[in-house]
């Protein structure tokens, strides 16, 4: 399986990971802070070191309640690391944003992939994309991120799942982004309660069709803090498993902060399905 970012063409024959970089100002700056961006700069090439096969770079907080980020001030902070990063690392960049002026700008600055978690809803994100040979990554999202977790139901949802995916992906082939540029994701712990989560990542092979590429992201998040009983500082080891066990169940993409572990767990998850009876 392949999946086609513009310049790159990236191999998910074996399993990989996506580091996340987070440009989010830290509580004495005001945003688009010198600083804040080298940084970040910094961690975005030691996760290329440490063996990520993406880089996905994010000015805006989608976890839940987050307050909204303007259009400027988060081109302020993604588009000179995304700038600095293409010239610096060997893999695709992706931007993590939901705002049509973010991705077209972010594309500009040489990234490769949109990672939305509105799965291209936006009005004018469809577009924003469709000309540019950029790869996306459609998540389903029940609910706003401000107010997703306040009731998620569902009366069957792998089902429901499955079906907006499959929606997206008709969307977004009307719009002129081939499958090859596509991957899906659940979108863990957006509008979905643990159960629903954990249906989700017991069900990863029937998300789609199997030709589309599943993305999965669970590190340090809450579904890890409920099921270990630790804060996020301490949800490595549950982070890690699960990423181990999301390759296993057919993940081919998993988004993590901590790289270097995540990396030596997608490895030996994907040895053991390999040898496994049926096992790619
Ligand atoms: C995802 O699953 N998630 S941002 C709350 C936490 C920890 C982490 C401590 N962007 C995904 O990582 N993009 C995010 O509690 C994503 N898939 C894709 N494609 C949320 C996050 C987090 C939230």
């Amino acid at each position: 399986m392949k999946l086609a970012c513009r310049d790159h063409l990236l191999d998910l024959t074996e399993p990989c990971v996506m580091g996340v970089l987070n440009v989010t100002p830290d509580s004495f700056s005001d945003g688009g802070c010198y600083l804040d961006a080298a940084a970040a700069i910094e961690r975005g090439v030691a996760m290329a070191g440490e063996g990520a096969a993406i880089i996905d770079v994010g000015g805006e907080s989608t976890r839940p309640g987050a307050a909204d980020v303007g259009v400027q001030d988060e081109l302020d902070r993604v588009v000179p690391v995304i700038e600095a990063l293409v010239r610096r690392v060997r893999v695709p960049v992706s931007i993590d944003t939901s705002k049509p002026e973010v991705m077209r700008a972010a594309i500009a600055a040489g990234a490769s992939l949109v990672n939305d978690v509105k799965a291209l809803r936006t009005p004018g994100a469809l577009e924003a994309v469709a000309g540019t040979g950029a790869a996306a990554c459609l998540m389903h999202m029940q609910g706003e991120p401000r107010t997703m977790q306040a009731a998620p139901l569902y009366g069957d949802v792998v089902g429901e799942v499955q079906q907006f995916l499959a929606d997206r992906v008709r969307a977004c082939m009307a719009a002129g982004i081939g499958r090859e540029r596509l991957c899906i994701d659940p979108g863990i712990g957006f509008g979905k309660r643990p159960e629903h989560n954990l249906a989700l990542l017991a069900s990863i092979d029937r998300l789609a069709d199997p030709d589309l590429p599943v993305l999965v992201g669970v590190s340090r998040k809450s579904l890890v803090g409920i099921i270990t009983g630790r804060p996020p500082e301490g949800r490595l080891a549950g982070s890690v498993a699960f990423a181990a066990l999301a390759v296993m169940g057919g993940a081919a993409i998993v988004r993590a902060h901590d790289v270097a572990e995540t990396v030596d767990a997608v490895k030996v998850a994907s040895a053991l399905k390999r040898a496994a009876p049926g096992g790619r």
